[in-house]
């Protein structure tokens, strides 16, 4: 359902969007109902020439169920939203699957600055490619991040990704994501930052296997130090 309005560009973005189509199904359900049953009730009662009103309490059995039982069934229905919503929890945010490839990002007021891996593939080495508003990353591989933030708290979404975590000052998270389609998509700040937080934004290239590693050689300070010589 989703998919059709923003494309599902990671592993877990399916599983994501079946978590908000069960949670939209079945309280559109008891919305449906529940509307149609007070416009009923309403209209089935109204106002008739010569029927005085009942005063009613609500104590009486055959009264309570209209609300005791779409209370108990509408419990069951949130024990399948919330075993869903831990299941995907866990998958998304807990479960680390083992990195291939590891980027670094950093927040800060009103830029993100990404540091990506050479062609040594390790980060935190010479030929490291830090880019400003530019993320650019291999289809169908596993990266972690890890993320930072410089002055306040920022938020690293990426809504084809389905991902949103806070960047908080003082600590690198650890997360992961799996693109699984090539293209440009978007990437926002999604916490208050400032003033300028509205234009931090910043480009996702997913490229193929190919395409990133033609990439990593134009972009690679080595390789660049080395034809300049
Ligand atoms: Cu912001």
């Amino acid at each position: 359902m989703i998919e059709q309005f923003i494309p599902a560009a990671s592993t877990y973005a399916g599983n994501i969007d079946g978590q908000i189509d069960l949670i939209f199904v079945l309280v559109g359900f008891w919305f449906i109902l529940s509307e149609a049953v007070f416009f009923g009730l309403i209209f089935r009662f109204r106002k008739k020439e010569g029927q005085p009103a009942e005063y009613i309490t609500g104590e009486e059995k055959s009264q309570k169920r209209w609300i005791t039982i779409p209370h108990v069934l509408v419990l069951v229905c949130d024990v399948f939203i919330i075993w869903g919503a831990i299941n995907v929890w866990y998958h998304v945010k807990q479960d680390l699957p083992p990195a291939q490839e590891t980027v670094r990002i950093i927040g800060q007021q009103w830029t993100w600055t990404f540091v990506h891996p050479g062609p040594d593939k390790q980060l935190g080495t010479a030929d490291d490619i830090a880019k400003v508003n530019e993320l650019h990353l291999k289809v169908d591989t596993t990266y972690h991040f890890k993320l930072e933030a410089r002055d306040v708290v920022h938020s690293f979404s990426v809504p084809v990704f389905r991902l949103k975590q806070d960047a908080i000052p003082g600590r690198v998270i650890t997360g992961w994501f799996e693109p699984t389609l090539t293209g440009e998509f978007d990437i926002q700040c999604a916490e208050m930052c400032g003033i300028g937080h509205g234009l931090m934004g910043a480009k996702l290239s997913v490229e193929s296997a190919a395409e990133h590693a033609a990439w990593v050689a134009s972009e690679s300070p080595l390789e660049l130090a080395a034809a300049n010589m």
